[in-house]
C-alpha cells in the first residue's frame, strides 16, 4: 500500500508561491484527514493566514505544523521502576487494536532490551479459548512465563494470580491482557473498572499501569474511545498501533492535547521487534516526513 504522507501532500500544494484562499482551503482538509482534528486544523491554518500576509514560504508553514503538531503532544518512559518488587501494566483497549500483539511485543522489550528480569504474561481476556491459546503462544515463541486460568475465569482473579506468583519468584514485571471491548458498551467498560478496582487493592498503584492501545487506523474514533476508557478507569499512557498501517495517525495528537494522555510506544508492525519507545521527533518525522526537531523530546518518569 503506498502511503503518501501529510508533509507530501502539504509539499505538493505549493506549487507556485503564494498562499491563496484555495490553498488554505487545502491545508485544512488535508490535516483533518491525517485525523489532527478539526480544531487543531483550524488553529494552524489561522497561523499560516496570519503568516502568509507576511509572505510565508513552504519551510515555513512545515516549521509552524511541526510546532503545532507537537504542542501538548507528551512522550512518557514506560519503564518499571527498579526499586519495585513487582510492577503491573494493565492492556486495554477496544477489540482488534493490537492489545495482545503489544502484550508480547511488550514483554520482549522489557526483557531483551531493557534486561528486566522475570517479565510474565498474564491472560486476563478470559472471553475467548482463542484469545487465551493466543498469548500462550506468543509466550512459547518467546520463552516468557504465561498465567492462564482458561476462558471464562475472573481476569481479576488471573491477575492477582500472575503478581502472587512473581512476587514469590522474584520476576519484576506482569504484561496483563484483556478482552476487548468496545467503548460505547457501557456495561463491557464497567466489567473493565471493576478489574481496575480489584487490581488496586493487590498492588502499589506506584507500580500499576493501564495502558490503552489505540489503532491508528480507526481515526478519529480513536479519540472517543480514548476518552471513554480514560473517563471509566483513567488511563496512564497509550501505544499508537499499527503506525505502519497507514499515513496518519494524528489523532495521537488529539488525545494527547485534549486527554493529557501520554503516549509510551509505537506499534509499527506484526513482528515482536516492531515496537519503539514513543518519540515525538519520530513520531513527527512519520506523520510530517521532514526532519524535523522540536526539542520536545523530553520524556517524564513514568
Ligand atoms: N501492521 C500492524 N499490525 C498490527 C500491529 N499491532 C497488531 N497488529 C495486527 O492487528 C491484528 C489484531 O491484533 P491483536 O493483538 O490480536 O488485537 P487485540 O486488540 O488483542 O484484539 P482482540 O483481543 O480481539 O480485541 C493482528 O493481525 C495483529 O498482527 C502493528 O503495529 N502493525
Ligand atoms: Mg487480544
Amino acid at each position: 500500500m503506498k502511503k503518501t504522507g501529510l508533509g507530501a501532500k502539504i509539499r505538493a500544494l505549493f506549487t507556485g508561491s503564494k498562499i491563496d484562499e484555495a490553498l488554505i482551503e487545502n491545508l485544512e482538509d488535508i490535516l483533518i484527514e491525517a485525523d489532527v482534528g478539526s480544531r487543531l486544523a483550524a488553529e494552524i491554518v489561522g497561523d499560516v493566514e496570519a503568516m502568509a500576509g507576511r509572505g510565508a514560504d513552504r519551510d515555513t508553514v512545515m516549521d509552524v505544523l511541526a510546532k503545532r503538531v507537537s504542542e501538548g503532544l507528551r512522550a512518557v518512559d514506560l519503564r518499571p521502576d527498579p526499586e519495585a518488587d513487582v510492577t503491573l501494566y494493565l492492556i486495554l483497549g477496544v477489540n482488534g487494536t493490537g492489545k495482545t500483539t503489544s502484550c508480547a511485543k511488550l514483554a520482549r522489550y522489557y526483557r531483551d532490551v531493557l534486561g528486566v528480569s522475570g517479565v510474565v504474561l498474564a491472560a486476563g481476556d478470559t472471553f475467548r479459548a482463542a484469545a487465551v491459546q493466543q498469548l500462550v503462544t506468543h509466550g512459547e515463541r518467546l520463552g516468557i512465563r504465561v498465567v492462564q486460568q482458561g476462558q471464562n475465569a475472573d481476569p481479576a482473579s488471573v491477575i492477582f494470580d500472575a503478581l502472587a506468583s512473581a512476587k514469590s519468584r522474584g520476576e519484576r514485571l506482569v504484561i496483563a491482557d484483556t478482552a476487548g471491548r468496545m467503548h460505547t458498551r457501557a456495561d463491557l467498560v464497567g466489567q473493565l473498572a471493576k478489574i481496575d478496582k480489584v487490581v488496586r487493592r493487590q498492588i502499589d498503584p506506584a507500580h500499576y499501569r493501564k495502558v490503552m492501545v489505540i489503532d491508528s487506523t480507526t481515526g478519529q474514533n480513536g479519540y472517543r474511545q480514548a476518552e471513554l476508557f480514560h473517563e471509566a478507569v483513567g488511563v496512564d499512557a497509550a501505544i499508537l498501533a499499527k503506525y505502519d498501517s497507514t499515513a496518519k495517525g494524528g489523532i495521537a495528537v488529539q488525545i494527547s492535547r485534549s486527554l493529557g494522555i501520554p503516549f509510551a510506544f509505537l506499534g509499527t508492525g506484526e513482528t515482536y521487534e516492531s515496537l519503539q519507545p514513543f518519540s515525538v521527533d519520530d513520531y513527527l518525522r512519520r506523520l510530517i516526513g521532514d526532519p524535523v526537531s522540536t526539542g520536545m523530546d523530553d520524556d517524564v518518569p513514568g
